[in-house]
């Protein structure tokens, strides 16, 4: 198998292997074939009576007696729990940023508007009150959905009024959101939910508060802390590290760090330092969703996405790697050893032994991030020589949002949802697909993403992607205007035409998937197709993925009514009865339901099938250049 498509990365990769350095590729293959208990989901070591190996004929149960299906039902759901406590937590950190913001502060509220229809929105008296007090008290809302006991989250409500019910039918409208993560390790503590159907739907309902919850809290509240993104120009790969000047590269989530390095960056007395070591400037590049933050409100370049992190310290120019929380490798650690390169951790939650940690806080927040890029800066003069530098950029465009997207396709002054409907309806555009989540070594990088946008645009499906799926489509040049005309089909080519736009529109982090969610709703409230997300012709798809975030994702996806396509199985494949349940019966209940296809051509053609059948049942016309 082929390591990756991106040939920046493949210039690395000889560089590693002439350096005996390893990667996430190379230890891959060192651990050999996976377990396949592991792989199939029957290992259960949730008690000391195991650990518990389920095989077929000599012993179907767990010495309590649980079998496959509740084995693998649980497993999942703690990987979904895993994934909502990540991004809820995040989306915590934010609301805490968004308690600090005052007038004079680091943090302040860029965006008013939509800080006031946010109140509005979360039933607060809006009226008479300053932005900063406003602020606060929509902090505070915010703050407490984290330890709502009963009645619904408040968000939920945003989701049509069919949606709405269907899940107050199934008995899965999140509460709070810590709750339903607490409710998920206890369900599937030894001892107590034995039942996969009802395991599935608390997972369904973890999710949920994560989608429409934790991680809907922490784009919301970004967007009033630091702008909300609009369209604009960017750089990605391993191009954008300059050999001349100083390079600190941000890596994780939370842009309540990196905007504050961004900003000390261009301090005149760290730039004057810089210059005094040498270099012609500081330049700042992203990894992963941090680069997804930065790049969609300021136009800051992007090195690359998850499988990039270790290839840019190779690079031998990047003079301090910043890094928060979530997929961060421990490896770093080890890798910056072999270069002059000065791994920082910020974090109190994500220490890595070998790193310097200098701890972020907001209430020190400029003062802590010219700390760290003073430390870039110093570093410089130490570099020691063995620099390779991949040529590869690729020219982008970012910062679509729910809001911007529809604006630009309704004209300038006509925000509305009814060009995007009525090119459905009319049958330019067949549907609309998401494409998310990461890399992984197990996949050959980016080739899956990349073939199923193509795939889809081809088809006049308008993609929007996230996360590392976003930095993948943008290395391959999808995330530039002229892509419609080279690759999409001619509806979608004659939209990005009269509009401006690529075919494939990026909206952000991970977190901000949650702009999919309230771009599907907008979608149903324009009118015209259908009453329910459910009823869109739309369908979504992980093809790399390999966080338990990722799982988190899909599973509100689905919940929320998507059909949704992932490009390796859940390990729950020793459990045919849950497979069945996830894969077929599940779209009585929500609307969506699961699939698992490695092959990102055929994937594509899953998710044409469903948006046929879809279109089909809103009795929508023939697609116009079927
Ligand atoms: Fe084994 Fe049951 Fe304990 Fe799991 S909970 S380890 S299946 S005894
Ligand atoms: S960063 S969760 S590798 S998309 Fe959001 Fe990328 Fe997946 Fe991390």
């Amino acid at each position: 198998m082929e390591r990756t498509i991106d040939e920046a990365a493949r210039e690395m990769l000889r560089v590693a292997k002439e350096r005996n350095l390893s990667t996430a590729w190379d230890r891959r293959d060192q651990q050999g074939v996976p377990c396949r208990f592991g792989v199939a989901g029957l290992c259960c070591r949730i008690c000391n009576m195991g650990p518990c190996r389920i095989v077929e004929g000599r012993s179907p149960k767990g010495v309590c007696g649980a079998d496959a299906d509740t084995i693998a039902a649980r497993n999942l759901l703690r990987m979904i729990a895993g994934g909502v406590a990540a991004h809820s937590d995040h989306g915590r950190d934010v609301a805490h940023t968004l308690l600090q913001a005052s007038q004079d502060g680091d943090y302040q509220v860029k965006d008013p508007l939509k800080l006031r229809r946010l109140a509005y929105a979360l039933g607060l008296e809006v009226a008479g009150k300053d932005d900063h007090t406003l602020a606060r008290e929509v902090a505070e809302k915010a703050l407490a959905e984290f330890g709502r006991q009963d009645g619904e989250l408040r968000f939920v409500l945003r989701a049509p009024e069919r949606r709405v019910e269907r899940w107050r039918r199934f008995g899965i409208v999140p509460r709070g959101i810590d709750r339903e993560v607490t409710e998920v390790m206890h369900r599937t503590t030894m001892g107590v939910d034995a039942d996969y159907r009802n395991l599935i739907l608390q997972g369904l309902r973890c999710a949920l508060a994560d989608g429409w919850g934790g991680s809907m809290i922490a784009t919301e509240l970004q967007d009033l802390l630091f702008g909300t993104p609009s369209p604009l120009r960017g750089k990605v790969n391993l191009g954008v590290l300059k050999p001349e000047m100083v390079n600190i590269v941000v890596h994780g989530h939370e842009p309540t760090l990196s905007e504050m390095v961004v900003l000390a960056a261009q301090s005149p007395e760290l730039l004057r330092l810089a210059q005094a070591k040498g270099a012609k400037g500081i330049n700042i590049a992203g990894i992963c969703c941090t680069a997804n933050e930065i790049l969609m409100r300021h136009g800051i370049p992007v090195a690359g996405n998850f499988l990039h992190q270790e290839l840019a310290v190779m690079t031998g120019v990047v003079d301090a790697m910043v890094v928060d929380v979530q997929c961060i490798m421990p490896a770093l650690s080890d890798l910056v050893r072999h270069f002059h390169t000065v791994l920082v951790t910020t974090s109190p939650k994500a220490k890595i032994p070998g790193a310097e940690h200098l701890e972020f806080s907001e209430e020190r927040a400029l003062e802590v991030a010219k700390e760290i890029v003073r430390l870039g800066v110093e570093n410089f003069s130490r570099r020691n020589g063995q620099v390779y530098v991949p040529k590869e950029t690729m020219d982008l465009i970012a910062g679509f949002t729910a809001e911007s997207v529809f604006y630009f396709l309704g004209g300038r002054y006509r925000a509305t949802y009814r060009p995007l409907n009525d090119a459905i309806i009319d049958g330019r555009l067949r549907g609309v697909a998401g494409i998310v989540g990461c890399n992984n070594p197990k996949i050959t990088q980016d080739f899956s993403h990349v073939e199923m946008a193509k795939e889809l645009i081809k088809n006049d499906v308008l993609v929007v992607v996230t996360g590392c799926a976003a930095i993948a489509e943008a290395k391959a040049g999808l995330l530039r205007p002229e892509a419609a005309f080279e690759l999409a089909g001619k509806g979608l080519q004659e939209i990005c035409e009269a509009v401006g736009i690529p075919p494939v529109l990026h909206v952000g982090s991970c977190v901000d998937n949650s702009r999919i969610l309230i771009t599907l709703t907008n979608m149903v409230h324009e009118g015209g197709l259908g009453e329910d997300i459910s009823d869109i012709p739309a369908a979504g798809a992980a093809p790399e993925w390999m966080s338990e975030k990722a799982v988190a994702i899909a599973f509100y996806f689905v919940a929320s009514g998507v059909f949704t396509v992932l490009g390796s199985p859940f390990p729950i494949e020793g459990a045919p009865n849950l497979v069945r349940f996830l894969t077929e019966e599940l779209e009585d209940v929500v609307g969506g339901k699961f699939a698992f296809e490695p092959d990102p051509i055929k994937a594509a053609h899953l998710m044409l099938e469903h948006i046929e059948r879809k279109r089909h049942a809103l009795k929508l016309p023939a697609p116009m250049y079927a």
